[in-house]
C-alpha cells in the first residue's frame, strides 16, 4: 500500500531529525476514498477499540494510526506491527482492519487526535493529517518564554522570513498538562478551531494539514524558527524582522495573517 510507505517515510524522517525519541510522538492520517477501496478487507473488523467520547462526526472514515508504545525508529522494519488501519464504526468504537499485528492498539493520544480531526475538518474539507512530535527547540522555548499563543507567534514569525508565509494563522500554546487524557485533548481541539499547530509546554508540538509533505513542512518550519530563537535569544541583537517587514511579506504574497499581533 503506497500510502503506508509514505507514512512510514515521514515517521522515519521525524525520527532521524531527533523529534521522536523512544516511543515519542504519534500520527493519524485519514485515508482517501481511493485508498479505502484499495484495502483488501475494508469491512472485516479484526478487533475493536472503545472510547468514551463522541466521534459520530467521523463515522465511516478510515485512519492510519501509530500504535501505542511503538518506536518511530522501528517503523520501516515492521509497519504492520507498528501501524494500524482503523475504521470509525460507530460513535464510540474504532474497528481494526489492518495492522497492530502483535496485539497492539492505537496511540494513547488517539482521543486527542480524533478531536483535532473533527475541528480541522470543520475548517477545511481537505484536512487529513495530525502529527504529534517532540521538537527539541520548541520544547526549549516553553521553558523560557511566556506560555501565550500571541507571544510565541510573534517570536516565531520574526525569526525568519518564511515563518509568516508557512503559518500565517500563528501557533496555539497550551500550558503543561497531563498527556494522554481527555482534558488535554479537549483543550488542544479548542485551539485547533483557530490554529493548525498547537504547542504543548515542556512536551512538543501537534501539527495538522492536508498532506504528509505539508504537515512535515509545517513542523520543520516551526522548529527551525524555534532553533534560531534558541541560538540568538541570549545574544546582542543588532537587527531583526520588523512589524513593517512582516506586513510587506504578507502583502507581496497576498497572505491573510492573524490580526492583533503585529498591527
Ligand atoms: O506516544 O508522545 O504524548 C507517546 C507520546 C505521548
Ligand atoms: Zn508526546
Amino acid at each position: 500500500m503506497q500510502f503506508i510507505n509514505e507514512v512510514v517515510d515521514i515517521l522515519d524522517l521525524l525520527y532521524q531529525h531527533g523529534w521522536d525519541e523512544r516511543n515519542g510522538g504519534n500520527l493519524s492520517y485519514i485515508l482517501t476514498s481511493e485508498e479505502v477501496k484499495s484495502l483488501e478487507n475494508q469491512n472485516q473488523i479484526i478487533r475493536t477499540f472503545t472510547y468514551d467520547f463522541d466521534m459520530s462526526e467521523l463515522i465511516g472514515k478510515y485512519f492510519v494510526i501509530t500504535g501505542t508504545g511503538t518506536y518511530f525508529k522501528n517503523m520501516k522494519k515492521a509497519p504492520e506491527v507498528n501501524l494500524g488501519i482503523v475504521k470509525v464504526v460507530d460513535k464510540n468504537n474504532l474497528g481494526l482492519v489492518w495492522g497492530y499485528k502483535d496485539g497492539g492498539r492505537p496511540t494513547s493520544e488517539t482521543p486527542t487526535h480524533l478531536r483535532c480531526h473533527i475541528e480541522r475538518l470543520k475548517k477545511d474539507q481537505k484536512h487529513r493529517l495530525v502529527i504529534h512530535c517532540h521538537t527539541t527547540n520548541i520544547i526549549c522555548m516553553t521553558h523560557i518564554c511566556p506560555l501565550e499563543s500571541d507571544y510565541f507567534t510573534e517570536k516565531l514569525w520574526k525569526m525568519q522570513t518564511e515563518s509568516i508565509v508557512v503559518f500565517p494563522e500563528g501557533v496555539g500554546v497550551l500550558p503543561w498538562m497531563l498527556c494522554g487524557g481527555n482534558e488535554i485533548g479537549i483543550e488542544t481541539a479548542k485551539l485547533m478551531k483557530e490554529y493548525r499547530s498547537v504547542i504543548w509546554a515542556q512536551h512538543g508540538l501537534f501539527c495538522t494539514g492536508t498532506s504528509l509533505d505539508e504537515v512535515f513542512g509545517l513542523i520543520e518550519t516551526i522548529e527551525k524558527a524555534a532553533e534560531i530563537y534558541m541560538k540568538i535569544c541570549d545574544k546582542k541583537i543588532l537587527q531583526s524582522i520588523s512589524n513593517d517587514n512582516l506586513k510587506e511579506i504578507t502583502k507581496a504574497f497576498n497572505i491573510k495573517y492573524r490580526n492583533g499581533i503585529i498591527d
